[in-house]
């Protein structure tokens, strides 16, 4: 049960009364409305308070996530405002691999009108044997770039013993697919304070990728961009299907934003246009979208890495979509 309190009331009488209901209950400011989220629902039930705007009876699991007592968060990164009209673009290579590429390809995305800066650092891989990222050094090349070119970074966390280390450098923390349910790491970019891209593990239902988001929230932490990035299924021609239909459900469901990432779901280069134009036609707010200066060569992720010159054909494309659904770029 959602209690949303009125500004400025006094709530000692309304909190003694939680307490009387032996009912478990949390407070939480998230940009300055007060909520307080109180369970199970039939112990607050009969709770009445001159102190409460609004109580919401939530049905799904995820209460602070849910669309019934908040229409729209828009999530500010660094000044780049995710969830309003326009679509932001955050591209970038899969793994931050040296200086100077990393500033070249982030001079050519803003040039062609990316708003955010993406690259790994600390690099979750499937086997220990292959490139595990820069990690530190990594960061301190992003760093750079952001003063080079001034694109705000999105970077990935994967351990709760690096969460204000990572903070410190980037505007953005990423919670990969693989530690969507990691929840000790939720709860720490939910204190970080910190923006957050919070991808949907591959064998994730909607229900479940929400209720990580409410992890992050229950810390006070509203700033949550959700992130699809394909699903397993028997489908193996693919690398993951890209859910399109779980993206465009959870819109239904939720205020905060989503985000696709193409890249990964497609695995292969010529099947990322296509899947990120269909993603800002069906409502996506934000892209993620790999990019290297010379793909070929890439230490992760080679094959679905756009050049610099089929993303800019990419941007193009994307604008004319935009432009249909009523957006822009
Ligand atoms: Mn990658």
């Amino acid at each position: 049960m959602l209690f949303i309190l009125k500004d400025n009331a006094d709530t000692s009488q309304f909190i003694e009364k939680i307490k009387m209901s032996s009912a478990s209950y949390k407070y939480v400011d998230l940009d300055g409305r007060r909520v307080v989220v109180a369970w199970p629902d039939k112990y607050v039930e009969g709770i009445a308070d001159e102190s409460i705007a609004m109580k919401v009876k939530v049905q799904t699991p995820f209460q602070l996530a849910s669309k019934t007592w908040r229409d729209k968060t828009v999530v500010n990164v660094d000044g780049v405002e995710i969830g309003s009209r326009k679509v932001v673009v955050a591209a970038g290579p899969c793994a931050v691999e040296d200086e100077s590429s990393v500033i070249e390809v982030a001079k050519a995305v803003k040039r062609v009108g990316a708003s955010m800066l993406r690259g790994g650092a600390f690099k979750p891989r499937t086997s220990p044997y292959t490139f595990q990222g820069l990690g530190i050094k990594g960061l301190e090349i992003l760093k750079k770039a952001k003063e080079a070119i001034g694109l705000p970074i999105v970077t990935e966390v994967l351990d709760t013993r690096n969460v204000t280390l990572v903070a410190s450098y980037a505007d953005m923390l990423q919670i990969g697919a693989r530690n969507a349910q990691n929840f000790a790491l939720l709860k720490e970019v939910g204190k970080s304070g910190k923006a957050v891209l919070l991808k949907r593990g591959m064998w994730m239902t909607v229900d479940e990728w929400l209720s990580s988001a409410e992890y992050i929230l229950l810390e006070g932490n509203s700033k949550i961009v959700l992130c699809e990035r394909g699903i397993r299924t028997f489908e193996r021609a693919t690398r993951f299907t890209l859910d399109i239909t779980g993206m465009v459900y959870a819109k239904t469901q939720t205020h905060l934003p989503i985000a696709v990432d193409p890249s990964h779901p497609a695995g292969r280069r010529d099947l990322v246009e296509p899947l990120a134009l269909a993603s800002i036609a069906a409502g996506a707010d934000m892209l993620l979208i790999e990019v290297h200066n010379n793909p070929e060569k890439a230490l992760s992720d080679s094959e679905q890495q756009l050049t610099v010159k089929e993303f800019e054909k990419l941007m193009e494309r994307l604008k004319l979509i935009a432009e249909a659904v009523g957006r822009t770029i």
